[in-house]
C-alpha cells in the first residue's frame, strides 16, 4: 500500500517482520480533548469522518456515528476505489478538502496537508477538523469514544435518533471503561487484528499463530455469548459495536481471503445469533454495505466469487437471554422494552418497540 516518509509518498512497504505482519499503531491516536468533543456537539458540520465501507475500523466510527445519532453533526465523506498510492480520497476523482480550497486525489494528501512532514501509513477512518485544517485523529478506538462521549444536551442541531426514552445513553460509561478496554484490548489482538496477520503472513508459522488465536477467540467468545445476551452482560456498549465489524467481515472475506477457514460464524450458533441480534438495530443495517466488503479483496479483472448465501434477518431468539439495557450517562442501567427482538429495528416501524422507535427512524 506505501506510506508517507517525511510528508512524500513512498511505495515501500515496511509491513513485514520475519514473515509475520505487524501493524503500524496510528499516528494521531491520542483520546480526543474535551474541548474537540463539546466543539463536536456545538458546530455541526466542523469535523468531518472519512471512512471506507470495507474498513473495520471505518466501520466501527460509522457505527457509534450512527447510534449517537450524529450523522448532521459529523459529515460522513465515503472514500473508495482502485489503490494507486494508498485509498484514493473519492472514487480517483478529485475532492475539495473541506474547510479550505485545496482539492486532492489520494487520501495521503489529506495527511500531509494537515502535517506536512507526516510519516507514517495513510489509513482510514481519520476525523478531519475542517476549522484547523488537522487530522483530529486516525485511530478508530479513539473517535468511537469521542463520538460517544458527545452529550445529547449540547447538541447545537438536536438529534431525534440517539435518546432511549428522551434520555441520553453511553456506550462506555466511565464506571466500566477499564472493563470494556481490557475486553476491547482482548478481542482486538486476538481477532480483529490476528486475522490480519493470519491474512497477511509470509511464513507458516506466523500464520499458524495467528489463525490459532483466531479460533481460539472465537471459541471463547461462542461460550461467553452462550450464557449472557452481550459481552458484558444485558447492557449493550461499546465493546460489542468493536467486535460487529468483524463478524460482519467473517464469511464474506476473512474466510477466504485472510486463510480463516477453519470455521464460519455460521458454525458458531451463538455467536452468530448474537451478531444478527446486533444487526437487527435500527440504522446499523445502513452502516454495512455488503458487497463492498465482499468485492474489496477480489483482485481487479478476476473471476469473482459468489456471496455467501447467509440471512442476517434471521430470527435469533436472544430475548430468551433477557432483555437488552443501556448506561445513561448519569451511570444509571435502562432497561429497554424488547418484547418481539425478532422484530427491532430493521423491518420498519411497526415492530419497533416504543423506547427504541425514538432513534430508530
Ligand atoms: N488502528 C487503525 C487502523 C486503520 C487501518 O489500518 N485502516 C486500513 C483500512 S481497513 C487502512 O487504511 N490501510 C491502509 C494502509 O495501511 O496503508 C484504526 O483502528 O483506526
Amino acid at each position: 500500500m506505501g506510506s508517507l516518509i517525511a510528508g512524500v509518498w513512498s511505495d515501500a512497504d515496511n509491513i513485514m517482520d520475519a514473515g509475520a505482519y505487524v501493524r503500524a499503531p496510528s499516528v494521531f491516536n491520542q483520546a480526543l480533548s474535551a474541548g474537540i468533543i463539546a466543539a463536536m456537539a456545538a458546530q455541526p458540520g466542523r469535523f468531518h469522518l472519512i471512512a471506507s465501507w470495507s474498513c473495520p475500523w471505518s466501520h466501527r466510527t460509522m457505527l457509534v456515528r450512527r447510534l449517537k445519532g450524529l450523522e448532521k453533526q459529523i459529515p460522513l465523506h465515503i472514500t473508495g476505489g482502485k489503490r494507486v498510492e494508498g485509498y484514493p480520497a473519492n472514487s480517483g476523482r478529485p475532492w475539495q478538502v473541506p474547510g479550505s480550497n485545496k482539492q486532492i486525489v489520494h487520501l495521503h494528501q489529506l495527511y500531509s496537508l494537515s502535517h506536512p512532514q507526516y510519516s507514517g501509513r495513510a489509513t482510514v477512518p481519520v476525523l478531519w477538523d475542517s476549522q484547523a485544517l488537522r487530522i483530529v485523529s486516525n485511530e478508530s478506538a479513539s473517535i468511537v469514544r469521542a463520538l460517544d462521549a458527545v452529550r445529547q444536551n449540547d447538541l447545537a442541531i438536536g438529534s431525534d435518533r440517539s435518546l432511549v426514552g428522551g434520555r441520553d445513553f453511553c456506550l462506555a460509561p466511565g464506571s466500566l471503561a477499564a472493563e470494556i478496554d481490557e475486553l476491547n484490548g482482548y478481542i482486538y489482538q486476538h481477532l480483529s487484528n490476528a486475522i490480519y496477520r493470519a491474512g497477511k503472513a509470509q511464513s507458516q508459522s506466523a500464520y499458524e499463530e495467528a489463525v490459532g488465536q483466531v479460533f481460539a477467540c472465537m471459541d471463547w467468545l461462542e461460550n461467553r455469548l452462550g450464557g449472557q445476551r452481550f459481552l458484558l452482560g444485558a447492557a449493550i456498549t461499546e465493546a460489542d459495536w468493536l467486535l460487529f465489524p468483524t463478524l460482519v467481515r467473517f464469511d464474506l472475506d476473512y474466510v477466504m481471503h485472510s486463510r480463516c477457514s477453519y470455521k464460519r460464524l455460521l458454525d458458531y450458533p451463538h455467536l452468530w445469533a448474537y451478531a444478527r441480534d446486533l444487526y437487527r438495530w435500527p440504522g446499523i443495517a445502513e452502516t454495512i454495505n455488503f458487497e463492498a466488503i465482499h468485492l474489496s479483496n477480489v483482485v481487479e479483472g478476476s473471476v469473482i466469487p459468489v456471496m455467501p448465501c447467509v440471512d442476517w434477518s434471521a430470527p435469533q431468539q436472544r430475548a430468551a437471554l433477557g432483555p437488552v439495557s443501556v448506561y445513561l450517562r448519569t451511570g444509571e442501567n435502562l432497561e429497554i422494552e424488547d418484547g418481539d427482538t425478532d422484530g427491532l429495528g430493521c423491518s420498519g416501524p411497526a415492530s419497533v418497540p416504543a423506547a427504541l422507535g425514538a432513534w430508530g427512524r
